[in-house]
């Protein structure tokens, strides 16, 4: 079943971690039990927003009905992770060897455990994903199996579906654990599927793209720049290091986005993390959300070839008008909370500047955002203008040769980082199953004012004669 284990040995393998996630999470219960019995005690009846019809009708937009201490998205400030800054975060947490750019093993220490880690905890977290790497070869053989026009993002999250029956927290469920301890089994999942994540990535990238060489981690790098190395790119530091910061700033944006709310919305139910990780890719395989990286390189790609050569900007403006014409988005601009340019777009256009400079898709990503927020911002609806992490991640991507349809893989792979500690936080809390109620638009009518309420018993009068 092991078939695809990591075959080489090294030192790292056999050391064992000195970090203990469980014991750190669990000191800090008590407190937090405490405080949120005070809070809901003295508070549990007091308004703190209010649900407008706009709301209910527009994607539950600016209804804060979430809670979550991991991330929270600032609309001026940006992404912040457990308080830290985008900027803060790849300049503080413990880098790899040699490298510009963070572990990811400190950044999974940070969203689990809340404190900001050591060299030493990051290390650790990368041990422990080192000594779980491995996917059982019925899930290789799986992705193997389905037609070659699937999509990546399709075959992703198949696969960690498809690892389920490992789960166990699904088998601890089963033999009678406690709802106060399931959290325990759910962090030992958290900590296998995400160690599994470039495996995962790359199994798929070079299923679809490098005739099913297998992928077979080196056991002497870190998990970001692992990934890069499965998929041909080890001997290319360039892009370990994009890799790195990619993996970085896709890793979570608080408890509301579409694939954090699918996934906490079904982990609410107690389904284990595979059953909701694989949820919340779904939520990201859309065009509004994951999958506008992989958009916005056709967008650009498609300007490139309409024009030739870098478009002017009146050229680029007459393009853009005519994507909106036909009744399309730009992809990679706007965001549903953010009100200005998004601080992960900030750190890859300075990545950019600093390796590819001369990119002509950099080069048109930079023509693009000195004009489309002027004409979206132009066009008097869309309440934010400016690019999101969406309109350049892509274009880094295939500056060193990833293909635009594997771009949202990689945004999961970090994302699901995010996903699995809101999940394990989410059950240690014990917050509740989600079940928010709906209205039909009579009732809403009914609530408002006396005139709509007379106008829908018209038309339901009309609709029992027209019936009858
Ligand atoms: N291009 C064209 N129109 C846009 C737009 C864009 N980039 N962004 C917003 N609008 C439009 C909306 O479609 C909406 O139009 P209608 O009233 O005609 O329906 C109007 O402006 C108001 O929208 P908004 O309140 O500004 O934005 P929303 O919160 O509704 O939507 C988002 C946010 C991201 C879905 C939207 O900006 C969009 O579609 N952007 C392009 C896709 C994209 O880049 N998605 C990735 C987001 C980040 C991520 O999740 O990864």
């Amino acid at each position: 079943m092991d078939n695809h284990r990591n075959k080489s040995k090294s030192a790292h393998q056999n050391k064992k971690s000195e970090l203990n996630i469980e014991a750190l999470i669990a000191a800090q219960l008590p407190a937090w039990q405490e405080r949120l019995t005070r809070l809901l005690s003295e508070y549990g009846d007091q308004p703190i927003g209010e649900i407008t019809v706009g709301a209910v009708y527009g994607g539950m937009r600016c209804l804060f009905a979430l809670v979550t201490e991991i991330s929270h998205v600032d609309p001026s400030q940006g992404l912040l992770i457990r308080g830290y800054s985008v900027d803060e975060l790849l300049e503080k947490l413990p880098k790899a060897d040699g490298s510009n750019y963070p572990l990811l093993g400190g950044l999974y220490h940070l969203l689990l455990v809340g404190h900001f880690p050591t060299p030493a905890e990051a290390q650790a977290v990368e041990d422990v994903w080192r000594a779980r790497q491995g996917l059982p070869g019925y899930v290789v053989d799986l992705l193997r199996s389905m037609p070659a026009n699937t999509h990546p993002m399709t075959l992703f999250s198949q696969a960690i579906l498809a690892m389920q029956p490992q789960s166990r927290a699904a088998r601890a469920y089963h033999e009678g654990i406690s709802r106060s301890e399931y959290w325990k089994p759910m962090l030992e999942d958290a900590l296998t599927i995400t160690a599994n994540l470039p495996t995962l990535a790359a199994t798929i990238y070079n299923l679809k793209y490098r005739d099913s060489a297998e992928a077979v981690p080196d056991p002497d790098l870190d998990w970001s720049a692992n990934f890069a190395h499965m998929i041909g790119k080890g001997d290319d530091p360039e892009y370990q290091e994009l890799t790195r910061l990619f993996m970085t700033l896709h890793s979570d944006q608080e408890n509301g986005n579409a694939s954090a709310h699918t996934s906490h919305l079904v982990s609410s139910t107690l389904s284990d993390l595979y059953l909701s990780s694989s949820a919340g890719l779904n939520a990201l395989a859309g065009p509004l959300h994951g999958l506008a990286n992989q958009e916005t390189l056709r967008w650009l790609k498609a300007l490139q070839a309409h024009y030739g050569k870098l478009p002017s900007a009146e050229e680029l403006r007459a393009f853009t008008l005519e994507t909106l014409e036909q009744g399309k988005v730009i992809p990679g601009y706007g965001h549903g909370v953010l009100r200005r340019t998004d601080t992960r777009f900030t750190a890859q256009y300075r990545f950019a500047e600093a390796y590819l400079p001369d990119d002509p898709l950099f080069q048109l990503v930079k023509r693009v955002y000195e004009v489309i927020p002027g004409v979206l911002g132009g066009l008097g609806k869309v309440k934010n203008p400016y690019p999101n992490v969406d309109a350049i991640s892509g274009t880094l991507q295939h500056h060193y040769g990833v293909e635009p349809e594997f771009c949202t893989v990689l945004f999961g792979a970090s994302r699901l980082l995010g996903l699995t500690a809101h999940a394990v936080w989410a059950r240690a809390l014990g917050q509740p199953i989600e079940r928010p109620r709906s209205f039909t638009t009579d009732r809403i009518e009914e609530m408002l004012t006396p005139s709509l309420r007379m106008r829908s018993a018209q038309i339901s009068t009309f609709a029992q004669e027209f019936d009858s």
